[in-house]
């Protein structure tokens, strides 16, 4: 009988195969994957802010911005990291020296690297898109998964690239090889798969990256709704225009009788009904929900500032602000407003929405609501507020 026989990197014959096509895909790649990773860690500080940060309450649509492109870059990685791999996967079968060197040593150590960095890739954009589809499967906590996989990515990559380099710097740059379709047949190999040329393949990848952005983008661009058919939520289909994320019935909340209060906890103590509150000055903020899943939508506001409130009880400048929901547990039950947050003219206890009163849905009777803030911690169903100095 005969045995198989194993490929080796030979046996790949198309010429795309090539440093040139892995340097060109790999940079794309890379402004992919370094704009989503900046824009995560704006939104993972956004949620677990250290210290020494001080995150600004404008533009007040930032993080609708940055949001958006992490969800987008996200996406568009998939088509571009399967082109990448695509073009190197040969060198799986490459030979190790026999016996064993020093070289061959290195080159188990590379290929581990890219055994961690092409695993982390793979499960973070497949857990993110996930995400976005607000389907979470696994048992571990989606936040810090997605956050602790970023830097293994970050580490792997730099690994990647520092030994990569002498190869991207001699491929850097266009070549008249470019342009040259490739021959479907040569003397010595077997006829090659394709003849597409580098650039063909360059603008085949390119295009199928630019068509899954563009019928994902509409989910937070407006203009590209109406061809968002990879987009999870359309940003306008919702009660009042504006979608939900967790119904009042997901979390647990069923409207509210007479008695509902909201209470001010500073160093007076307030406590209002839905009729005094309306009866307070109102303010209107044109302000975007932007969830991290990716989708956001605008929206018209009207309530009583947070900052007009802290005043009423008497909190000193400068207080944070903690929000209490009626949603009993849950991550969402609570949020906390840093002072430039709750003194921004723009933050409401909001009681309306987009000229009506707040659905339950969208958080009724009242709501907060800041700019340039994740979604997440635009906290519905506000019970209570307590003033921390
Ligand atoms: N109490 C509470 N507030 C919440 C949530 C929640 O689950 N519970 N979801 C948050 C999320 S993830 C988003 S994106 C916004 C969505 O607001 P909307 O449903 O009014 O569009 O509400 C936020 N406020
Ligand atoms: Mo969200």
């Amino acid at each position: 009988m005969k045995l198989p026989v194993l490929p080796t990197e030979k046996s790949f014959a198309s010429p795309l195969h090539h440093p040139r096509v892995a340097t060109v895909i790999g940079r794309w790649l890379g402004i992919a994957v370094t704009i989503c990773f900046l824009t995560g860690l704006f939104s993972h500080f956004q949620q677990v802010t250290p210290g020494w940060l001080h995150i600004p309450s404008r533009p007040s649509s930032l993080y609708r911005v940055t949001q958006g492109l992490h969800v987008l870059t996200g996406t568009v990685s998939v088509p571009l990291l399967l082109a990448k791999l695509w073009t190197v996967y040969p060198k799986l079968f490459a030979k190790l020296p026999w016996p064993p060197s020093r070289k061959a040593l290195g080159m188990v150590f590379e290929r581990l690297s890219i055994a961690v960095l092409v695993a982390a890739m793979a499960l973070e954009l497949f857990i993110g898109f996930l995400n976005t589809l607000q389907w979470y499967p696994w048992p571990f906590p989606f936040k810090e998964t997605h956050y602790a996989l970023a830097w293994i990515i970050v580490g792997a990559l730099l690994v990647h690239l520092a030994v990569k380099l002498p190869l991207i710097t001699a491929n850097w740059r266009r070549t008249p090889a470019d342009r040259t379709p490739v021959p479907t047949t040569t003397d010595s190999l077997p006829p090659a798969i394709t003849g597409l040329s580098r650039r063909g393949l360059f603008r085949t990848v390119a295009g199928a990256g630019a068509l899954i952005g563009i019928t994902s983008v509409g989910q937070s661009v407006p203009a590209f709704g109406p061809v968002a058919v990879l987009a999870p939520r359309k940003p306008n289909v919702g009660p009042q225009g504006l979608p939900v994320n967790r119904t009042a019935k997901d979390a647990g909340v069923s409207a509210v009788d007479a008695d509902w209060r909201v209470t001010v906890m500073g160093p007076q103590q307030l406590s209002y009904s839905l009729d005094q509150l309306r009866e307070l000055p109102q303010n209107r903020s044109a302000l975007p929900i932007a969830c991290v899943e990716g989708w956001s939508q605008g929206a018209h506001w009207e309530g009583i500032r947070i900052r007009d409130l802290l005043k009423l009880c008497g909190a000193p400048e400068g207080s944070r602000l903690r929000v209490v929901s009626m949603e009993k547990g849950g991550f969402y039950a609570t949020s906390e407003l840093p002072a430039q947050f709750a003194e921004d003219p723009l933050t409401l206890l909001a009681l309306r929405l987009n000229g009506s009163e707040l659905a339950l849905d969208h958080g009724f009777p009242a709501r907060i609501i800041a700019p340039n803030r994740p979604g997440v911690l635009q906290t519905k169903w506000v019970h209570r507020l307590e003033v921390i100095t």
